[in-house]
């Protein structure tokens, strides 16, 4: 397989990038190479890749050739210096905060954020001495006034979870290195397809493969993408000896879904937009937040920072909570599960579900409230999916 450096297009991308530099038959996709630990032709070699002065695999903890395809393959479609693949999302987050953050350190961000994305900070990261701040990201000001003389990382999500809120990642880009701190964009509602956060300013990217990338919602894993070499270093090491590495049977799983991010993204995409419209005409539905649609409050600066405005949509029915529970329990297409970015559609409730774990009050502040619905908007006919809604959304009573 060749490696097709000289290759721009991102659909291209996502369809070659990541080849073995030697293929063994001319296989056309990457083998699995589900081997823990690799020989030494001699001691002095196996020295030599341990203090690095050879490439070369060791262990699979450290590295193995069909996690690195994935990991070359996803740098390459988010622009990357490189990339490193982890077991999951959370594995990917909490890495990288382990290798950024240390005791008396501060971080800022987005309040709408992934449910563990911020327990674990508040929780697990606050018991050694790391203060975190979540204010609403898409207010730059806000961001501003939260910066502390030891702020080190700015994290934003980007679409954010679940009230789909954008943030400007080059105005956050431009307050996180006026005090010399790195901004980490977690990417996984976007995917590479539609934004590529290196091009306005971050400095690391997270992605929860389990979604978008992977897209067949039979996998779970994460990666960290990192801009500059002194920063991939440092994660990696953190990896290594945290021990949160992506298995190799997992990374050809996910390398065989990118390969169809492009169609599957455009597809979704396209439904996503046609059911938000939907939706916002719909007299059981009190709001929707879509941001292909001109009302969405960052309309504009997802339109200068995205290729496409995604697949997700969050939206309040009629009858608050009780109402969200009848159009969710009536649902016979679209199913009642977490997760996102499959090729199914999924509808979920996330102050009962993903953000359950967040206190009521912080989940309100942040927008996340009990009547808010949020749909990953899959591959199949819009009509069905706007049929299926139609008949739940009309035995809501009001
Ligand atoms: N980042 C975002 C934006 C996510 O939505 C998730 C998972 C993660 C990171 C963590 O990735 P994981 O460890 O699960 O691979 N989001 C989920 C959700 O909204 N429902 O179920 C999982």
């Amino acid at each position: 397989m060749k490696t097709h450096s000289n290759v721009r297009h991102k659909s291209t991308k996502a369809i070659h990038a990541g080849g073995l530099p030697n293929p063994v038959f001319g296989e056309v996709s990457v083998p699995i190479f589900q081997s823990s630990t690799f020989s030494f032709p001699s001691v002095e070699e196996g020295a030599a890749r341990f203090s690095g002065e050879k490439p070369g695999f060791i262990y699979t903890r450290i590295g193995n050739p069909t996690t690195k395809a994935l990991e070359d393959c996803i740098a390459s479609l988010e622009g990357g210096f490189a990339g490193i693949a982890t077991a999951t999302g959370m594995a990917a987050i909490t890495t990288t905060l382990l290798a950024l953050l240390e005791k008396d350190s501060h971080i800022v961000s987005t309040n709408s954020v992934y449910g563990p994305t911020r327990v674990v900070l508040e929780n697990e990261f606050s018991r050694f001495g790391v203060q975190s701040t979540f204010v609403d990201t898409s207010d730059l000001d806000k961001i501003k006034s939260a910066m502390r003389f030891n702020t080190k990382v700015v994290y934003i999500e980007t679409p954010a979870n679940p009230t789909m809120s954008i943030t400007d990642i080059q105005g956050a880009a431009e307050i996180a290195h006026d005090h010399d701190a790195i901004l980490i964009v977690d990417n996984t509602f976007a995917s590479p397809h539609l934004q590529r956060p290196f091009e306005h300013g971050a400095d690391i990217v997270i992605q929860s493969l389990t979604k978008f990338l992977n897209g067949h919602s039979d996998v779970v894993g994460g990666a960290i993408i990192s801009k500059k070499e002194k920063q991939y270093n440092k994660i990696r090491s953190v990896l290594n000896l945290f021990g949160g590495t992506m298995d190799p049977h997992q990374a050809w799983l996910i390398l065989r879904g990118v390969r169809t991010l492009p169609l599957r993204v455009e597809k979704a995409q396209e439904n996503a937009l046609e059911l938000a419209k939907f939706l916002k005409q719909h007299p059981k539905v009190s709001w929707v937040q879509y941001p292909g649609l001109t009302e969405h409050p960052q309309h504009e600066i997802a339109k200068k920072q995205m290729d496409g405005f995604g697949a997700m949509i969050c939206f309040g029915v009629k009858n608050g909570l009780e109402g969200g529970k009848t159009l969710m329990n009536h649902l016979n297409l679209i199913t009642l599960a977490v997760s996102l970015g499959g090729v199914e559609s999924l509808i979920e409730h996330p102050a009962s579900m993903t953000h359950a774990s967040i206190p009521k009050s912080d989940r309100e502040a942040a927008g996340i409230l009990d009547e808010l619905v949020r749909l990953s908007v899959g591959c199949e006919a819009y009509e069905d999916l706007r049929d299926d809604l139609e008949q739940a959304l009309k035995r809501i009573l009001l």
